[in-house]
């Protein structure tokens, strides 16, 4: 990787990829890209950003010609709840745009990643450890899409030679930028509420397990994949990859070891309940670990110590507590 695009870079997994990128790269050697226009929520704003509707090919072959970019990092996708909502709309922006993405990649002969998710897996397959390879039928849109992409993925690195890369991701837990529409958000909300309100209503039901991982280990798992030895590589899309599981009381638990007064209560929302419940309680990684060294660093409780210090730095410099 030395010239990279990233689509979706405002989100939340694009907004600390254009910063680590920027830092191992050089600011002018990401070219960041996003549907929304720049705001104060986008923390590395220094280098080069264009507003970039991924379904729209040829803005999109355009932008990734003229800046002789060697890698395309394609995030710009809907997440599980909001694709839960307008099933259609999901279908058309994630696939549509991983399909244009990847017949970027061919015709540049660029490297390729796109992530995708826990939510490939649905009520068929094994819930605990569930393994890298075995039955997926998903059973919610954004699952589908996310089966659909890697098989595409799979497909461009077979018959066009595309270098494409991808991993499983977890539910990811950052204090930078806020998720949007997961299902997994609830663990990034609770930090939040713990240092705003002391209290916290989960959507999510005791008892329901998820894959989770602290954000700066998802960007490492990044650039890593990225850089590992084609050699090496049995699988491509998608890995699985995790650094904890755990269910609401236990995240809740963890808090309240820093915060002793904190209050949760149960008020489960069906839509989000039901696509967590048809999710694994956990997966199996080792593939990962075996074919380019992934190793999380982060626990749960060094991720929620990590997660109020920042956090708290973070509200108090917004004037919020
Ligand atoms: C979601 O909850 O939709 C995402 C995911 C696990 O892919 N965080």
């Amino acid at each position: 990787m030395k010239k990279v695009l990233i689509t979706g870079a405002l989100g939340q997994i694009g907004s600390e990829l254009v910063s680590r990128l920027r830092k191992d790269l050089g600011i002018d050697n990401v070219i960041a890209t996003d549907i929304r226009k720049l705001d104060d929520n986008f923390i590395c704003d220094e280098g080069i950003f264009e507003k970039l509707d991924v379904t729209d090919y040829n803005s999109f072959l355009k932008l990734a010609k003229d800046n002789k970019v060697d890698t395309i990092v394609h995030l710009a996708a809907l997440l599980s709840a909001t694709a839960e909502k307008n099933p259609k709309f999901a279908w058309d922006l994630n696939m549509t745009g991983l399909m244009n993405a990847l017949e970027i990649a061919k015709e540049l002969k660029t490297k390729f990643f796109a992530p995708s998710s826990i939510a490939a897996y649905g009520p068929d397959a094994q819930p605990d450890n569930t393994p890298q390879d075995t039955v997926m039928n998903p059973t919610t849109m954004y699952g589908v899409t996310k089966v659909a992409g890697e098989l595409l993925e799979n497909y461009y690195n077979r018959k066009y030679n595309v270098d494409s890369r991808s991993v499983r991701f977890p539910g990811l837990i950052s204090y930078k930028v806020e998720p949007g529409g997961g299902t997994t958000d609830y663990a990034v909300d609770i930090y939040y509420q713990a240092l705003l309100t002391g209290k916290y209503e989960c959507y999510i039901d005791k008892g329901t397990k998820m894959d989770m991982m602290y954000m700066d280990d998802a960007i490492d798992a990044i650039v890593k994949l990225m850089n590992a030895d084609e050699k090496r590589l049995v699988h491509r899309n998608s890995f699985n990859i995790t650094a904890m599981s755990f269910a609401p009381e236990e995240i809740f638990e963890s808090i309240k070891k820093y915060i002793p007064n904190f209050k949760m209560e149960y008020k489960v929302d069906p839509v989000r309940q039901k696509i967590a419940e048809s999710w694994p309680n956990s997966i199996d990684d080792s593939c990962a670990r075996k074919e380019w060294d992934f190793n999380p660093k982060f626990d749960l409780d060094s991720m929620t110590k990590e997660m109020l210090e920042k956090l708290e730095q973070k509200l108090k410099a917004e004037g919020k507590i």
